[in-house]
């Protein structure tokens, strides 16, 4: 009989091996890496390809940082050095582990720098935010002791000849680019857009997380140390010259009023007063939305652009929350969200209206990283996908919870909150590839739309669910008494089918495809803003040309504080001073009254012919309109990335202390405001005699609305 050997010794011909001893650490990093990612972290993993990259990302890094020693002869050296290298890499497991119970985030390399917002996650709360599944991490102990007792591991005096120690380099290369391959064509743009710490860490691993992050500092600091506070006096100068005064009679109509913003995912305004024709049949879109337009109780906006570029919802809500813009390329949030001082409207609120603030979105909170620049922008609170509803197949999609459920589950937490407050939601149903329905037959019934692009097709489904779930939500607010006590801001915060998908959309919009032009491209462009005022009665639709920059000096007008001496970009749009130019964020693309500048061609905006042979006058006026534009967009980068608000003094405002935050254990931190103020508690939770206002919220499907045989027939005649 053939004699095999004993486990237990061909273990040990393996570890006193230099190249065997490398494996088994780089097996216990292996499995210690699955283990942070299953149990302690929480990566979203959607699908099975996700899951097995996710599985394999560990090993190539792991392997190239475990066998740079190989490269020293030296055996002292070799094995000092390796362990030193297993550790660091433990090190970076289990510290992010920790990091992640209290954060919901990984350790950038930005927080380690500024090691007190890291300390205080790792600080004194350290020993409470340990487990007893940490054990894990020790399993490596338990296979090296015995071993070591025995004194069953030598170290191998032979040293590895160069030219293997290079194959293994070479071979953990080789396995690190495709592994970034597979990330990449699953997430495309993946670094360069930086959706989510989560999604690079499931992609690429943690090592090559670190390297991604580093490098957003070092980009970052770069630009930051070169800038001075001479560089906001410049700034503040521009910035002065553009100020437009409130309109007195406007000034202060919404004072001390909760404000509730609600954006629109990907919401254009051709959408609003549209019926898609189906069958013979036309079929409202939006007729709730269509309903708050007209309504005399809203200003709303006809000519309202959205202005954002690669950041998209990111850049939306950089501009609709601190009036200046989002990056010409990147995220601002992603590369500066989580640093820069800011002037933001949660801390603008607080500290001007005794506001207590809180963001709900269906999603995972470190997408756009969100939960970095929320914090920077004074949010108490951020009820992100983690405090919301289970998601399953049915009520949600790869964007997160779907509206109707967004909303309905986020009402145990806003009747918790001090009034006023300033609360956001940020809606996803209506995204990009518009199928956030299809695991819900009872939401299905709304007509597609007939063309060769399914995008464009499945566009109207969701616009109109996303308007049955404000509906609802609309009437949950009057319902529990909330609606009279607030304002309601809503606006589309970028396009939802892109210029190259325009060919299909024009049909739909009475248009050729044949003689679609950049002037339509731009015209497209529109979102809604609306401004919804309970109570008020003299509403109506302004023409005025703006675009999101603007959207903060025009609410905090409305609410009564005067923006004069903030840094911000925009205008009030209700100020008689307005110069209506709307900068898009690509540069050289405008749009005033008069002109269009878009694709590196002019038109006049009220016919959308093109301007081919301006004469000297029309000459001017484009470089001038070029010009300012440059101008605004220069002197908001500078302010981005300069980080240029740490130098500002802003009149009646002090800067915002973001380690004052933290998203974890809100609901019942909001218990214990509520308890501590007693009586004067504003809440309506409170004020309802502590009793949940949670059941007078109804969302019905679109079967129930509509019934399943007669689908869709009657969405054009309700609520009006
Ligand atoms: C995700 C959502 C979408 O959380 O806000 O962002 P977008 O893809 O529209 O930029
Ligand atoms: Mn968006």
């Amino acid at each position: 009989m053939k004699k095999y050997l004993h486990p237990f010794k061909l273990l040990s011909k393996i570890i006193n091996t230099r190249l065997g001893f490398i494996l088994v650490l780089l097996f216990f990093y292996w499995i210690k890496s699955i283990w942070a990612y299953s149990v302690d972290f929480n990566l979203e993993l959607e699908d099975m390809v996700q899951t097995i990259v996710a599985i394999f990302n560990p090993l190539p890094l792991g392997l190239l940082i475990l066998g740079l020693p190989l490269y020293f002869k030296n055996s002292k050296i070799f094995y000092t050095l390796e362990i030193a290298l297993y550790l660091l890499l433990n090190i970076i497991i289990i510290g992010n582990s920790i990091y992640f119970r209290e954060f919901t985030d990984f350790i950038t390399v930005n927080t380690l720098l500024a090691s007190s917002s890291a300390a205080a996650g790792l600080g004194d709360s350290a020993s409470n935010l340990l487990e007893v599944s940490d054990l894990f991490y020790l399993i490596d102990l338990i296979f090296f002791i015995p071993l070591l007792i025995r004194k069953k591991i030598k170290s191998d005096k032979r040293p590895f000849n160069k030219r293997a120690s290079f194959a293994v380099t070479a071979l953990s290369l080789m396995l690190f680019s495709a592994n970034l391959f597979a990330a990449e064509t699953i997430r495309p743009q993946l670094l360069t857009r930086g959706f989510s710490n989560y999604y690079v860490v499931r992609g690429i691993g943690l090592p090559a997380f670190i390297t991604y992050s580093a490098n957003q500092t070092y980009q970052a600091q770069k630009e930051r140390s070169a800038s001075t506070a001479d560089d906001l006096k410049k700034v503040q100068e521009y910035v002065k010259k553009d100020y437009a005064a409130p309109d007195q009679k406007y000034f202060g109509i919404a004072k001390g009023r909760n404000v509730i913003v609600i954006h629109l995912e990907s919401f254009q305004q051709f959408l609003i007063d549209y019926k898609l024709k189906s069958d013979g049949k036309e079929y409202e879109v939006t007729p709730f939305l269509n309903s708050l337009y007209h309504s005399n109780s809203s200003i709303s906006f006809s000519n309202f652009f959205h202005q954002v570029r690669n950041g998209k919802t990111s850049d939306a809500e950089t501009m609709m929350e601190t009036s200046l813009y989002g990056l010409n390329s990147g995220s601002y949030m992603v590369n500066y969200g989580g640093d820069n001082t800011a002037y933001a409207t949660p801390s603008i609120l607080a500290q001007k209206g005794g506001y207590s603030s809180a963001v709900f979105h269906g999603n995972t909170g470190s997408f756009w990283n969100r939960n970095n620049t929320y914090k920077q922008w004074g949010y108490d609170y951020f009820f992100d996908s983690s405090y919301l509803e289970k998601q399953t197949d049915s009520n949600s999609f790869q964007y997160g919870l779907n509206d109707k459920y967004l909303f309905g589950d986020s009402i145990k937490y806003l009747e918790q909150m001090q009034q006023p407050f300033y609360a956001k939601y940020i809606t996803v149903s209506n995204h990009f590839p518009y199928t956030s329905l299809n695991g819900d037959k009872n939401e299905l019934g709304f007509p597609l739309a007939d063309t060769a692009d399914k995008t464009v097709n499945g566009y109207f489904a969701t616009a109109n669910y996303l308007d049955s779930a404000l509906e609802s939500f609309f009437n949950y607010l009057k319902a529990s008494g909330l609606y009279d006590k607030s304002i309601i801001v809503l606006y589309g915060d970028h396009f939802g089918i892109s210029n190259d998908r325009n060919s299909s959309l024009a049909p739909l919009l009475g248009k050729d495809p044949e003689t679609w032009s950049d002037y339509d491209n731009a015209m497209v462009q529109r979102v809604p803003y609306m401004i919804n005022i309970p109570g008020y009665t003299n509403g109506f639709i302004d023409d005025t040309y703006g675009g999101e920059i603007d959207a903060l000096p025009t609410l905090l007008h409305l609410l009564g504080i005067d923006t004069q001496g903030y840094v911000q970009m925009g205008q009030d749009l209700l100020s008689p001073a307005n110069d209506q130019l709307v900068p898009l964020r690509t540069p050289g693309y405008y749009i005033t009254p008069t002109y269009t500048s878009y694709g590196g061609k002019n038109y006049y905006t009220k016919t959308g012919e093109q301007i081919t042979e301006p004469n000297e006058t029309t000459k001017a006026e484009l470089e001038k309109y070029r010009k300012q534009t440059a101008e605004q967009l220069a002197n908001s980068d500078a302010v981005q990335t300069g980080d240029l608000l740490r130098f500002a003094d802003i009149p009646g405002l002090k800067p915002n202390d973001a380690s004052k935050y933290s998203y974890t254990k809100s609901m019942s931190k909001l218990k214990k405001i509520n308890k501590k103020l007693g009586d004067k508690s504003t809440s309506l939770y409170s004020q309802n005699g502590d009793q949940t206002t949670a059941n007078l919220y109804e969302a019905k499907s679109y079967s129930e609305i509509h019934g399943h045989e007669e689908s869709g027939a009657l969405s054009s005649s309700s609520s009006r």
